[in-house]
């Protein structure tokens, strides 16, 4: 959303130099950046009068001076920098290590590494999040040599995050699916983690695809129960086997075209299905560890890969303990998609679907509208940790 302010300024357009101040960390290596930054886009000091835009963008308590920058937009609730795009490449950050992006060029698919302009840094709401895998960016290339400089990070749509230390970690943006891999062994089937993954993909509002990988392990009878839960209330479900190659080019109709994340338990056989469905894109798998079924985190960052025929997909490390960011405990229910219809036929506008009478949810259940394993996930995804501190940090 473009912010208004308090003195009625209005978004103008890219380059008419617009005001925003920026607050400026007490940190030496971000005051190092500062003289870059007088540089570039600062003109005069002035005095807070709008605290509330500074706010969004660095926390309080460490700031030692607030600056107008001239020069960036305000979209989708983002700061964006005005850039002369004279001389600038657009490309994809595919990864990132530390301050050095891997960014491929979108004219002619060439990676160049790309060191990030410093007064992103101060632009971005988190330190953490300057630039996230999957990121739009306005680049320009250093010298002959395939380096560069990135100037710009285009709003971000469809991003995945969790939550780590209490703080949003994003994981990928840009993306407009999500792709839950789980294997029916080695490890085993969990329904509640495709739960959660729902969860956050509902959150997020990007699609969902299941893929139950592994399918040669066992017969599939077993598993087409989990298969038709799932199915029943919308989602796809692909049944896989990365081994024998059933269910790849159902997979593949489902990838080619599209932006996905790729999300499930480190082991379940992401790297092998997405080797399978593009044999060019030679991603390492490894066995899982013997004796826990646990993978061994083979995959340890995110990382976007261009398929052949078209689209992009994200091979994200398997994450043992996903936590969920940024949902209220009383917002579950909104997350599960079949509970929708029931949830108005509740006696109690806050009803919590758990021990209240009159429930349409519970009801629902009862008659087997709703699958008593999704009522069950319910109720543990309510019970989590998060919730409580998220609502007791609202005060409630
Ligand atoms: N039996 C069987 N094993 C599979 C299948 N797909 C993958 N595996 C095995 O499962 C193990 C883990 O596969 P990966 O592709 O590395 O798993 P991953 O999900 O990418 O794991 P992380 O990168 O650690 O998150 C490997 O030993 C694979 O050979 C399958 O369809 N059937
Ligand atoms: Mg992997
Ligand atoms: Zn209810």
């Amino acid at each position: 959303m473009a912010k208004k302010g308090g003195k009625g300024k209005k978004k103008r357009a890219p380059g008419s130099g617009q005001k925003i101040r920026v607050d400026i960390r007490r940190n030496k290596q971000v005051r190092t950046r500062d003289q870059n930054l007088t540089h570039e886009l600062l003109s005069d000091e002035v005095a807070a009068e709008d605290a509330s835009y500074g706010e969004r963008i660095t926390g309080k308590g460490s700031l030692s001076r607030r600056r107008t920058v001239v020069g960036v937009e305000a979209e989708d609730d983002q700061l964006v920098r005005v850039v002369d795009p004279e001389g600038c490449l657009t490309g994809r950050v595919t990864s990132f290590v530390g301050l050095a992006c891997q960014v491929q060029c979108e004219a002619t698919g060439v990676t160049f590494e790309c060191s990030i302009r410093g007064v992103l840094r101060t632009l971005a709401r988190d330190s953490r999040n300057v630039v996230v895998t999957g990121d739009r960016v306005l680049f320009r290339q250093e010298g002959d040599s395939y380096q560069g400089v990135i100037e710009r990070i285009e709003p971000r749509h469809g991003v995945l995050s969790r939550n780590s230390h209490r703080r949003e970690h994003m994981i990928v943006a840009n993306i407009d699916q999500v792709l839950i891999v789980t294997s029916v062994a080695e490890p085993d089937l969990k329904t509640n983690l495709i739960d959660r993954y729902l969860m956050m993909a509902e959150r997020h509002g990007v699609k969902a695809v299941i893929c139950i990988n592994k399918i040669d392990l066992v017969d599939p009878i077993d598993v087409q129960q989990a298969a038709n839960m799932y199915g029943r209330i919308g989602y796809p479900v692909v049944l896989a086997s990365s081994h024998d190659g059933r269910g790849i080019d159902q997979l593949r109709s489902y990838l080619v075209g599209r932006q996905t994340a790729v999300s499930g338990q480190s082991g379940v056989g992401k790297s092998s299905l997405l080797n399978r469905v593009d044999e060019g894109l030679h991603l390492s798998t490894a066995d899982v560890s013997d004796s826990s079924s646990k993978g061994t985190h083979t995959t340890r960052r995110s990382r976007l890969l261009p398929l052949a025929d078209g689209g992009w997909v994200a091979d994200t490390p398997g994450i043992r303990q996903f936590e969920l960011w940024d949902i209220g405990m009383d917002e579950v229910d909104g997350y599960f998609i079949e509970f929708r219809p029931f949830v108005s036929y509740c006696r109690y506008p806050s009803c919590g679907h758990t021990h209240e009478t009159d429930c349409g949810v519970k009801d629902a259940v009862t008659e087997g509208l709703i699958h008593s394993r999704r009522y069950e996930s319910y109720l543990r995804l309510r019970a989590e940790d998060i919730f409580v501190w998220k609502n007791s940090a609202r005060g409630q």
